[in-house]
Formats: structure tokens, C-alpha cells, sequence
């Protein structure tokens, strides 16, 4: 037996067919929400941190919170370009990036006091931190990666979402999307006398983290 509502033009699908994509789609419709939400989730703790900071100690370390999940289409072409299989364990396991929360603070040690007290929080557990302030990419690329899991509770039961989330300067935020536009407007293949210019500015925007914390030391006495 074959579906009754069968697009014109298109081979039929036996019912069992149907119902395995039904499923397939219902799957992914619930893991993208699992996404959302945990990606919301981290936004909200962030932002009580800030109120708080902003109400108790007058100095609001956060400058902006951004979230974006990742779509469908750039999930899968990195799970292809990683060679990682279309299955949705699969994907939960290596795409770690699919829910991202960026914060962009003041001064690099809110960066670090920030990136404490949200991993510090009872049910948020750290699965990976990569610290390209300590180490910036070879590029210049500075900002520190935290893949954390937080759990949310849908109507099927709790399930463990992992988020990634940038922590950055104003400055490193500044290099890191100017960099990005010149990577896209190139399609990858910047020129080479461009390239270095990038990563002298880098540097510059380094100085300039450094300087900023001396001016605020120098003004309140703390970072
Ligand atoms: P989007 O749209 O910003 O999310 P992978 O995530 O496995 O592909 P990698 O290098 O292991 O790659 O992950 P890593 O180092 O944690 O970097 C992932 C994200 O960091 C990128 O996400 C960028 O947001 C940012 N990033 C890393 N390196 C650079 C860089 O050199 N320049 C800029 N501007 N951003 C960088 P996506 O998936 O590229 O895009």
C-alpha cells in the first residue's frame, strides 16, 4: 500500500517509508529544540550574572550576549565535511557547536571571572575548554571556548545539551568578525600580504586589552 498524499511527479513511498521520515523529522524537530532551549538556558544564567554584577557591584563585566543555533544545512555540511554519520547520537556526539552563546566582556579577567561562575553553577558541567587567549590560533585568533551541558527538561525526560560558548573582549570581538568578513569576501584563500596584516592586528588589539586593563587598574585599583 502507498500514501494517499503523494507529491505528483515523485517516486511513490511505501507507508513504512512515510513513517520512518515522519519520525526522522519529529527527532530532529525535538533535538533542535533541545538545542534552543539549553542555548536560552545559558543566555538566562548569563544575564542574571550580569544584573547581579550590575546591581551589587556596580561594575557590569558583561558588554553583550549574542546566540545563534546553527542551521540544518550548515549542521549537516559540517557533519559531512567531518565525516561524521547523519544520525542523530552521531550528531549530539561530535557537532558541539550546534547550540553557541557569545559573550563579549569589558577586560580579559572578566573574561575568566565570567567563564567561572557560569561553570561553576551545580548542574553545568564542562566537556571542553579551548583557550586560544593562553594560545591564539596561528592567526591571531583570540577568544576562550567553553563546550558546556546543561540539562533541560522536555516531556520525554531530561536530555544533557551541549553549548558552546565564546568568551571574548570588545577587541577580540572586533578582530575576530572584521577577520571573518575578510575570510568570506576571499571565499578562504587571503591574499598573503593580507594575512599577516590581520595577524599584526591582532596583536595591536592584544596591546590594546592590556592597556585598557592598566587604564581601569589604574582608575579603581582592581581589574
Ligand atoms: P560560526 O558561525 O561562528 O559558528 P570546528 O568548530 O570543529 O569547525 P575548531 O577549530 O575545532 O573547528 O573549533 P573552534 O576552534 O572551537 O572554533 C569554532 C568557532 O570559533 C568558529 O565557528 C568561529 O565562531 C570561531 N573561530 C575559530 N577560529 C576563528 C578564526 O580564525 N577567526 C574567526 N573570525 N573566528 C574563529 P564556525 O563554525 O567557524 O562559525
Amino acid at each position: 500500500m502507498t500514501s494517499a498524499a503523494q507529491p505528483p511527479g515523485l517516486p511513490e513511498l511505501s507507508d513504512d517509508a512515510v513513517r520512518r521520515f515522519a519520525q526522522i523529522r519529529e527527532d530532529f524537530t525535538r533535538m533542535m529544540l533541545g538545542y534552543r532551549f539549553g542555548m536560552e538556558q545559558v543566555a538566562t544564567r548569563l544575564e542574571i550574572l550580569r544584573e547581579e554584577f550590575a546591581e551589587l557591584h556596580l561594575d557590569n563585566p558583561i558588554e553583550h550576549i549574542s546566540t545563534r543555533v546553527k542551521s540544518p544545512e550548515s549542521i549537516l555540511e559540517k557533519a559531512a565535511r567531518q565525516g561524521v554519520e547523519l544520525e542523530i547520537p552521531a550528531l549530539r556526539e561530535h557537532i558541539t557547536d550546534i547550540a553557541g552563546v557569545r559573550v563579549i566582556c569589558s577586560f580579559v579577567a572578566d573574561v575568566y571571572r565570567l567563564m567561572t561562575a557560569l561553570t561553576e553553577q551545580a548542574d553545568i558541567s564542562v566537556r571542553l575548554v579551548k583557550d586560544y587567549i593562553a594560545n591564539p590560533k596561528p592567526n591571531g585568533y583570540r577568544s576562550l571556548h567553553v563546550i558546556l551541558e546543561i540539562p533541560v527538561f522536555l516531556s520525554s525526560g531530561p536530555v544533557q545539551v551541549p553549548v558552546e560558548v565564546q568568551f571574548r573582549t570588545v577587541a577580540m570581538d572586533f578582530w575576530a568578525s572584521t577577520e571573518h568578513k575578510i575570510f568570506y569576501k576571499y571565499e578562504g584563500d587571503v591574499p598573503a600580504h593580507l594575512r599577516q596584516r590581520i595577524t599584526d592586528a591582532a596583536a595591536t588589539a592584544a596591546r590594546m586589552d592590556e592597556e585598557m586593563a592598566q587604564l581601569h587598574r589604574a582608575v579603581h585599583g582592581t581589574d
